[in-house]
């Protein structure tokens, strides 16, 4: 092994930055894995593998075809809630909820976490979101949910044992005991918990007891971490999990918010991962500062590589960064179309529709800025900052004509439009990010516009981001920046998204 790495050493917070909330954490051997909840989009459930809880590298999507999700219907921000991924007995186990009717919670296995995964192990019998999973000394199999109960499983078949048991409702007076986790360690079995919703009250609890099943007895320092009531850079801190390091040392991940601009700050990349460190104090944790540069890991850094940000689409497949909302039909989507395109067929709907025909990455950086070039061919569609069918800014070209469109709730404007020649334009968008709070300002600005045949920018519209973050717009998930056809058939030559802040 390297050597130690130096102490004052730190890493940068998110560890994985952008809408990729409730993370789920497991350790096999000297690997990380990781997944995140991902709601209306689809594929869904992003997985991640670290050597070092720090790099994080996207390995695929758990849920990748039709017959495991099913979000059809789903509003935004439906769809897949909070999973758990474990390993034990040889394979990945992943168990999730799909709130979207008629499908509920569900198990998925793999042998590699990269996939594929199973198809759905329906759990009719398990009522709840933020379904935990957990195996006792025995080999029987818990399911624990948000409330907190829990059920013995059958974790190959799906059923359920007996009625759901009451297990903690969390700290009197918290709301929402939610995002539970059992852990064997040393004597005890512990229960972990977020509680206070996952706005600015969010926190952790955690709970210990004689079996996976209790009786549990609060911490008394409950909650061991929460970051309510102040005025931290990181908000919302909770839904966390926590993994053991090769070493013996204990890290926990877990959402935050990055707010931006005046009070009380508005945060627009969704709910991301962070890492913290964790000490045992008298059979207790104590969770380490969740701040933007905390102290690295006692082990060597272990970079994986970094996503690519221009994508020319010749792969013959789609990158796993890439996202749509709630299906992704091979014949409205394809890079099989025109060579080196993406191909994009509208359902006679835009973005105000739940079916619209869109495929984009989430917004990671507080400050990007990002460029497709697009032939609009026999149709109309464009670039798009999405948050939801009713908050989205985007730069639209038709036949000889670009415009800038938003979209905020009931509001609709045009805040630019020129002519261009028919054919293929170079559409852009600058999201400006302030660095730091800003009282006077807003957490970014969105500026629209085309790429000349020199190179040069012209902007055509400006957008106050504020419009398009989860303080005004309401929701779990986070921006998506991507393309779409409002009609007919439009293609994109290629598409780059070019970091300029973390
Ligand atoms: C998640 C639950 C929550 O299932 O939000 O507010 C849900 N808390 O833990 C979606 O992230």
């Amino acid at each position: 092994m390297p050597d130690k790495r130096p102490a004052d050493a730190t890493v940068t917070n998110p560890v994985i930055p952008g809408f990729h909330p409730d993370p789920s954490v497991c350790r096999v051997g000297d690997d990380y894995y990781l997944v995140c909840s991902s709601f209306e989009y689809f594929p869904g459930i992003p997985v991640f593998h670290s050597r070092d809880l720090v790099h994080w590298t996207r390995i695929g999507n758990a849920l990748d075809r039709p017959g495991q999700l099913r979000l059809t219907g789903s509003p935004s921000s439906g769809g897949i809630y909070a999973p758990t991924l474990r390993h034990h007995d040889g394979r990945f186990w992943l168990i999730v909820t799909n709130v979207a009717d008629g499908e509920g919670n569900m198990l998925f296995t793999a042998t590699d976490p990269a996939g594929p995964w199973s198809d759905p192990v329906y759990l009719p019998g398990v009522e709840g979101i933020d379904p935990d999973l957990a195996w006792d000394e025995d080999g029987t199999c818990w399911v624990t949910v948000a409330g907190i109960s829990q059920v013995r499983i059958d974790p190959y078949t799906g059923e359920t044992f007996g009625p759901p048991r009451k297990l903690w409702s969390g700290t009197p007076g918290a709301l929402a005991p939610e995002a539970p986790h059992l852990y064997r360690i040393g004597d005890h079995w512990y229960l972990l918990i977020a509680e206070g919703g996952t706005e600015r009250g969010h926190g952790v609890s955690i709970a210990r007891g004689p079996a996976p099943y209790g009786p549990f007895e609060p911490c008394p320092a409950n909650p061991v971490l929460t970051h309510r009531s102040s005025d931290r850079p990181v908000q919302n801190t909770g839904h966390a999990d926590l993994v053991q390091g090769p070493d013996g040392s204990w890290w926990m991940v877990l959402l935050g918010v990055r707010p931006r601009g005046g009070t009380p700050g508005w945060h627009v990349l969704g709910r991301e991962t962070f890492l913290a460190p964790v000490t045992w104090v008298d059979g207790w944790p104590v969770v380490g500062e969740v701040s933007p540069d905390p102290a690295a890991p006692p082990w060597p850094l272990v970079p994986g590589p970094v996503e690519a940000g221009r994508d020319d689409f010749d792969l013959g497949e789609l990158r796993p960064y890439w996202i749509s909302v709630r299906d992704r039909p091979e014949e409205l989507c394809t890079t099989e179309e025109r060579a080196g395109c993406l191909t994009l067929r509208a359902r006679g709907d835009g973005l105000d529709e739940p079916n619209v025909v869109f495929v984009g990455r989430r917004q990671q950086h507080l400050a990007c800025r990002v460029r497709t070039r697009i032939d609009p061919a026999e149709g109309r569609g464009g670039l798009a900052v999405r948050l939801d069918e009713e908050h989205h800014y985007e730069i639209e070209v038709s036949q000889g004509e670009v415009r800038v469109l938003g979209r905020v709730g009931p509001l609709r404007t045009v805040v630019g439009s020129r002519p261009v020649p028919a054919g293929p334009v170079v559409l852009g968008v600058r999201v400006s990010g302030t660095p730091v709070r800003d009282a006077r300002t807003g957490p970014d600005t969105l500026t629209f516009g085309v790429e000349e045949a020199d190179g040069t920018f012209t902007a055509l519209g400006a957008l106050d981001g504020r419009y398009l973050s989860t303080e005004v717009a309401g929701g779990f998930t986070g921006r998506v920046i991507g393309m779409y056809a409002a009609s007919g058939t439009v293609h994109f030559d290629w598409f780059d998204y070019e970091p300029l802040a973390p």
